[in-house]
């Protein structure tokens, strides 16, 4: 006879990976402001990583963001900007997008460094957009991810497809009661030059130049910077060791 007053038997569950948690909850926080979700290449050419975003060959902001280089000449992404030329290219503004995946950067690895890490690329474009619009986005992300309580600071910084380019960062506390300034990310608004750049190569393609006179901003955040504060995980290099006995406490959590 079957006793079915036994308890079940539980069975092992998955559970998803710290930066895949991270990923959902800046998806739907995104999507609730009426954002697309793209995705793009990890294979990308001089072209769409650099010059159209302002970075000419000779440029020393190059250095920064050391390059995987392929044989045939093409790179593997050194960040998801490039998403801002290709979604462009593709389509008539108003837009408002976020870009997710891998990036390579050919460094030397430590606790806060990896050759592949993910960012999360923001951009919104439109006629009148202001830096206030992109002070209050920042603002709305950061309470979404921290609580309603995060404040966010920016600090002028460069990037050279922004003017003027910030960095921007979040007073966080952490389940100990410290505080501090945490660094997440830069952003900016959109330097003329990248919507020249899209107008080039929309043309070339046959289509109109549509991008002139247009106003926008981006951003750009690494998800590595915000699991490891929100899940006290020390090391950047847990996340793609495949250790159990790391990745197996998110087990169940689904
Ligand atoms: N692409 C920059 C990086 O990887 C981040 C960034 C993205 C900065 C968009 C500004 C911006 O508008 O460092």
């Amino acid at each position: 006879a079957i006793d079915v007053t036994l308890p079940g038997l539980s069975l092992p569950a998955g559970g998803l990976h710290p930066i895949t948690r991270v990923y959902d909850d800046l998806i739907e926080i995104f999507t609730r402001l009426g954002y697309d979700t793209v995705e793009g290449p990890e294979v990308e050419d001089e072209h769409h990583n650099f010059e159209a975003l302002n970075v000419p060959w000779y440029h020393p902001a190059r250095d920064l963001q050391d390059t995987f280089w392929l044989e045939d000449g093409r790179l593997l992404r050194t960040h998801t900007s490039p998403m801002q030329i290709r979604y462009m290219v593709d389509h008539t503004p108003p837009l408002k997008i976020v870009a997710r995946g891998k990036v390579y950067r050919y460094e030397a690895t430590d606790a806060t460094h990896e050759a592949m890490f993910h960012q999360l690329e923001g951009l919104v474009v439109g006629d009148g957009i202001k830096m206030s619009d992109l002070k209050g986005t920042v603002a709305e992300m950061a309470r979404g991810l921290f609580g309603a309580n995060a404040k966010v600071r920016f600090q002028p910084s460069y990037y050279p497809f922004t003017e003027p380019g910030a960095d921007f960062a979040v007073w966080w506390e952490n389940p100990r009661g410290e505080s501090k300034w945490l660094e997440l990310g830069g952003c900016g608004m959109v330097h003329p030059n990248v919507f020249k750049a899209v107008d080039d190569l929309r043309e070339a393609a046959g289509k109109e130049r549509i991008y002139e006179g247009k106003t926008g901003f981006a951003f750009g955040l690494g998800p590595e910077r915000i699991a490891m504060l929100k899940y006290g995980i020390p090391d950047i290099r847990y996340f793609y060791a495949n250790d159990p006995k790391v990745i197996g406490q998110f087990r169940g959590t689904l």
